[in-house]
């Protein structure tokens, strides 16, 4: 296909409610959204995930805008014809990015199935009507607070928590939650905030709290650090930062480090390389499931796409959007359904239409390349 413009839109939401962890607090969402237009009229969003500040990776909502402006879009608005798998080989020679490179892959795996008149899930081989999803909970300004928010959670119907954690905000908010709720499924994520001597003071709390999940507890590249949590623990090492492409994987597991996945699309650089890392750390019988960056809409819907394939066999940190935003920007919004669930659109591409309303209230500056 041609591509006739590639317009990056910077917008920024409002979160319903602060979303802090061992990172910092984040009030609201500053991100950017891809619109890709062919040269047949059909249009394809990606959304680039990145952060104001490069705290997660490396890369920022500035490095990415950069990046996407000088080196990734104008090759897709000037080339004759343009595939999602093209863009792919054509930009492996840039290195990292990976944000950066996922806004436009996804961008273009929605204008594929647009064209084909087929959802971005039947492109990667077919999935789910419904996913299993939960919910990632920030850490909260008091134990009583954060109580209050899972109660606020489980009965909108969430039914695995996962609790973002810190070095001074692990025991005890695990305490009180575990006391107050004894039987939900508890995940952790201490987005690599331990120094890795903490690996026996980790193992203590979560045995005794029954968490079934301990989420990138230490740096991103202390692999042997996670291996020796992950020994013979009652709990699942899960690794995030660490995995972002074969290699890091292969290491990964070569050292016994990872018992699950969080594979999330803007990470790993789009769905199709998600999907390659999911089906590489299924065949080790590490259970994968998508993670998410507090994406709107846009972004939701291409993890929902790749989360409904069947390799994906862990609830997902895909909430409804009433869990982020107060106005979401694609229609429909994404809601909780009975068991946890949320449908997999199965329209063409990401099977939801941008609300061009919700996104010029949010625009705060947009470029626009033509060919
Ligand atoms: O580590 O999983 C993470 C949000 C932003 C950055 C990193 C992470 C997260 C989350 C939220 O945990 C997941 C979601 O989008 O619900
Ligand atoms: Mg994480």
């Amino acid at each position: 296909m041609r591509v006739r413009s590639a317009t990056l839109e910077e917008l920024e939401l409002p979160l319903v409610e602060p979303f802090e962890t061992s990172f910092g607090v984040e009030t609201t969402r500053r991100f950017l959204l891809l619109r890709l237009e062919s040269a047949d009229g059909l249009v394809g969003y990606g959304e680039c995930a990145a952060a104001t500040e490069p705290l997660y990776s490396g890369e920022s909502i500035d490095t990415a805008r950069e990046v996407l402006l000088r080196h990734l879009l104008p090759p897709v608005v000037h080339a004759p014809s343009v595939t999602a798998d093209g863009f792919r080989s054509d930009v492996a020679r840039f290195r990292a990015n990976r944000m950066a490179k996922a806004t436009v892959e996804t961008a273009l795996m929605d204008l594929e199935g647009k064209q084909q008149r087929r959802s971005v899930a039947d492109l990667l081989g077919g999935g789910r009507a419904r996913i299993e999803v939960g919910v990632s909970v920030g850490i909260q300004p008091t134990v009583a607070a954060l109580v209050r928010q899972v109660g606020a959670y489980l009965d909108s119907g969430y039914r695995r928590v996962k609790l973002k954690v810190r070095p001074g905000w692990d025991a005890r908010p695990l305490r009180a939650v575990r006391q107050a709720y004894p039987d939900i499924e508890l995940w952790v994520d201490a987005n690599q905030a331990y120094p890795t001597r903490a690996v026996e003071r980790i193992r203590e709390w979560a045995e005794r709290y029954h968490v079934a999940q301990v989420e990138q507890p230490f740096p991103e590249r202390a692999i042997r650090a996670h291996a020796r949590l992950a020994r013979d623990a009652q709990f699942r090492v899960c690794l995030d930062e660490s995995i972002v492409d074969e290699a890091s994987l292969e290491d990964a597991l070569e050292a016994r480090a990872l018992s699950s996945l969080n594979v999330k699309t803007a990470r790993v650089g789009g769905v199709v390389p998600g999907r390659a890392l999911a089906q590489r750390a299924a065949r080790d019988r590490v259970p994968v499931w998508v993670g998410g960056m507090l994406e709107s809409g846009v972004g939701r819907a291409h993890n929902v796409q790749l989360a409904s394939l069947p390799v994906f066999t862990l609830p997902g940190d895909l909430s409804a959007s009433d869990r982020y935003y107060a106005r979401e920007i694609v229609e429909p919004p994404f809601v909780l359904g009975p068991g946890s669930t949320l449908a997999v659109p199965n329209r063409p591409g990401i099977g939801v239409e941008v609300d061009p309303v919700a996104v010029r209230r949010a625009r705060r500056r947009a470029v626009t390349l033509r060919r």
